[in-house]
């Protein structure tokens, strides 16, 4: 996955304008002899569009913020002879993949480039060129001075957001070991260091599936308790992972307090939920980090029962204790998170048995 040294910008808002088309041409033939000869207005040439492309190397919208405006070209009028008046060029704005656009008048999505899988849309598009007069000639009136304006070029003041593309997503406060996992299970080697709000931005690791798929874990910044009311980084971050099938909350073990993260996991899922219900309701694993922090197994025992007795109907199989730095228990983990994901986008073979939806166990 690319990583990009730079600034990260993921919500930029731009003014958006196609080119106007050109006006047709009123225009008469001069001919030898002939005064007045037939019409010969061309029509206008068509407004350029602002074409949307995604490039798969990008992660920021950082290129684009240079300019808060940008206009394609218009189209040229027509020309006598019939000459059809040049296009005007297409302004292309490089996208990095999941960029989403609203409308900023109306709020609106206007354009999400995840439904377009050639990669390329159109917002906003340029305008048709007017008519010459040489189209308005009839069998009654051979020398008509008519001819339209080119049409309007669509505008648009437009919020570019990125949602990341990816599959699963870590939450978990900082420091709790996140990006130290996502580059123990997969290939990104995000920075890892003992304080607060070492990820600033999203980093993504891909997990390679046996059929040759793969799907992507995306590592974010941690929230914090107040995050909802924009403690530190605040919830924004969530946007990416609004894509995500399911989600992986990693909680640091603290070895004094052993009921510390059965009330992290209400802490976090507490701010999850003032962002999205619906992202809170996804599917979700659990692991318990930094287990090597612990004396010993009964310390570990203090922890779990704390954990069963907050979280009573919790599946044993949905919790893991790992160590993220030693790689204790990482392979068993990414293997669940492998074999939970493959059960979530199989089609369903039984429809009389439908699964049954996950509900966060505090909800
Ligand atoms: N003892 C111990 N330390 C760990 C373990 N996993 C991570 N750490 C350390 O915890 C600190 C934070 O790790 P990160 O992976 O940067 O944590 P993070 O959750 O990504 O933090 P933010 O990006 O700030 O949200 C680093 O010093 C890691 O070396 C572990 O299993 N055991
Ligand atoms: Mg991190």
């Amino acid at each position: 996955m690319p990583q990009q040294e730079g600034s990260f910008i993921d919500r930029i808002k731009l003014r958006l304008k196609a080119g106007d088309g050109g006006a047709g041409a009123v225009s008469f033939r001069h001919e030898k002899y002939v005064q007045l000869g037939g019409p010969d207005g061309g029509d206008g040439g068509k407004g350029g569009s602002v074409i949307l492309r995604v490039n798969t190397g990008l992660n920021t919208l950082e290129k684009l913020h240079s300019q808060s405006f940008y206009h394609a070209q218009d189209g040229e009028r027509g020309g006598k002879n019939n000459c059809t008046g040049a296009n005007g060029a297409d302004i292309v704005l490089e996208v990095p993949p999941g960029t989403v656009v609203f409308n900023e008048e109306t709020g609106e999505l206007a354009l999400d480039m995840e439904d377009h899988p050639g990669g390329e849309a159109v917002l906003p598009k340029g305008g048709d060129g007017g008519k010459g007069n040489t189209r308005f000639a009839t069998a009654t009136n051979h020398a008509p001075r008519k001819a339209t304006p080119g049409w309007p070029g669509e505008e648009l003041t437009a919020v570019l957001e990125i949602k990341t593309v990816a599959q699963v997503g870590l939450i978990g406060l900082p420091n709790a070991g996140k990006s130290t996992l996502i580059s123990s299970i997969t290939g990104a080697r995000p920075r890892v260091a003992d304080y607060p709000f070492t990820t600033l931005q999203p980093v993504l690791g891909a997990v390679p599936l046996e059929d040759g798929g793969c799907f992507v874990i995306a590592d974010i910044p941690g929230i914090i308790q107040g995050a909802h009311e924009g403690v530190g980084l605040g919830l924004d971050f969530l946007r990416h992972i609004e894509r995500t099938r399911m989600l992986l909350y990693v909680i640091e073990i603290s070895p004094h307090d052993p009921d510390q993260p059965a009330r992290t996991l209400r802490d976090l899922q507490h701010e999850v939920r003032q962002y999205s219900e619906e992202i809170l309701s996804r599917p979700f694993l659990i692991a318990l980090n930094k287990v090597d922090l612990l004396d010993d197994e009964d310390e570990l025992a203090l922890v779990l029962d704390s954990f069963r007795a907050e979280w009573p109907g919790l599946p044993q199989d949905r919790v893991f204790v790992i160590s993220a730095r030693g790689k204790t228990n990482t392979e068993t983990l990414r293997k669940k998170i492998i074999s939970m994901y493959t059960e979530l986008v199989r089609p369903i073979e039984k429809p009389d048995e439908p699964e049954q939806p996950f509900h966060p166990l505090n909800g």
